[in-house]
């Protein structure tokens, strides 16, 4: 009922909409009425109300709101519930619990401020009010495990095109495993956590954060070299609400066809939008450091490297970085 008021209100703006008529149109009362309109002056939405005239919708709050994300969905499952929060220590962490609770699969936790956003292995994801989105998709695929690692790349893609609707002439790509790039920085990293038995996943929590709208004076200074935002690569705001939607559409559009086949009808895709196909990395994880020039991805997920001795050598995890000139970057 919230958003049909909402939607109401949208259409007759700059006008006023009389609580008469809202009554009328929706078929509930005024105090019902009354009682909507404070939740949404709740959320941030400026409603001006004068006696005898109606409602007047004057402002939008700048955040992602369930209410302005929905209509622009057109998914039939992921998205189809959300949960926001002004401000959570990490969408992730809430959506495990929210998982833990039984939350159908699709649901989606966002929020406009994250106090102990997460990377991978503990690391921090800066996370301002305001500016960017963060979000978290409980997913329960019916697949094994193992499968659960190319979801990652798979979410990269996904918000690859996202970001390619709001900035066409921009370079995007995805660093294997989990960041998208633009022109060369970072603006946007994926975080995964699984919940699983031996042979079937309970659920998957599939984190995203992007740099929508950060200014580059607002970047704190450890990443002012390595990242950057939507807005500070093409000079546009860009509405939240929006590309929240894109990312989910196009995550839904992919999630069939890869539950069926994996990654294999969107490998071209992955090898022509990678930042480090045919490059020269060096790659690490806690166990291991390995060098070599990109090859490819494979089916699951895997970097596939060609070193020195000129083997080909396959890595499930890790950090890559550029080899240039035989020292390391990003
Ligand atoms: C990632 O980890 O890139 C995964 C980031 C996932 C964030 C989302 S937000 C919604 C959900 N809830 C969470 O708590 N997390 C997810 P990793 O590859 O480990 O990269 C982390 C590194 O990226 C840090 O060590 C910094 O160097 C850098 N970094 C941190 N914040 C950044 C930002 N806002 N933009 C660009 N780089 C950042």
């Amino acid at each position: 009922m919230h958003s049909k008021i909402l939607e109401k209100l949208k259409q007759q703006t700059p006008e006023f909409l009389s609580g008469e008529e809202l009554c009328r149109q929706l078929g509930i009362t005024r105090s019902a009425v009354w009682k909507h309109i404070g939740n949404l002056r709740k959320s941030g939405y400026q409603i001006e109300s004068v006696t005898n005239r109606g409602y007047k919708l004057n402002k939008i709050p700048n955040a992602p709101l369930p209410a302005e994300i929905t209509p622009l969905l057109h998914t039939s499952s992921i998205g189809r519930t959300i949960h926001y929060l002004d401000q959570t220590a990490s969408t992730n962490k809430t959506a495990r619990q929210h998982a833990e609770n039984g939350a159908t699969h699709g649901t989606v936790i966002v929020t406009d401020h994250q106090t102990q956003g997460r990377g991978r292995l503990q690391r921090n994801w800066y996370s301002p009010a305001g500016a960017n989105l963060y979000l978290s998709i409980i997913l329960r695929p019916p697949l094994p495990p193992m499968s659960a690692p190319s979801f990652s790349l798979l979410t990269g893609l996904a918000v690859r095109r996202a970001c390619c609707g709001f900035a066409a002439d921009q370079q995007i790509a995805i660093k294997w495993p989990n960041d998208i790039f633009i022109n060369g920085k970072k603006t946007a990293g994926i975080l995964a956590d699984i919940s699983a038995e031996q042979d079937c996943i309970n659920h998957l929590i599939i984190g995203i954060g992007v740099n929508v709208n950060l200014e580059s004076q607002n970047l704190p200074p450890a990443l002012q070299e390595t990242a950057t935002s939507l807005k500070i690569e093409t000079g546009r705001s860009i509405n939240r609400p929006a590309l929240a939607a894109a990312i989910l559409d196009r995550l839904e559009e992919l999630y069939d066809p890869w539950l069926k086949q994996g990654l294999t009808p969107f490998l071209d895709e992955l090898h022509h939008s990678s930042l480090l196909l045919n490059r020269e990395v060096s790659v690490s994880n806690p166990r291991s450091t390995i060098r070599g020039k990109v090859t490819g991805i494979t089916p699951n997920g895997e970097l596939s490297l060609q070193t020195e001795t000129g083997a080909i050598q396959t890595i499930a995890a890790g950090d890559a970085s550029i080899v240039n000139n035989g020292t390391v970057k990003l």
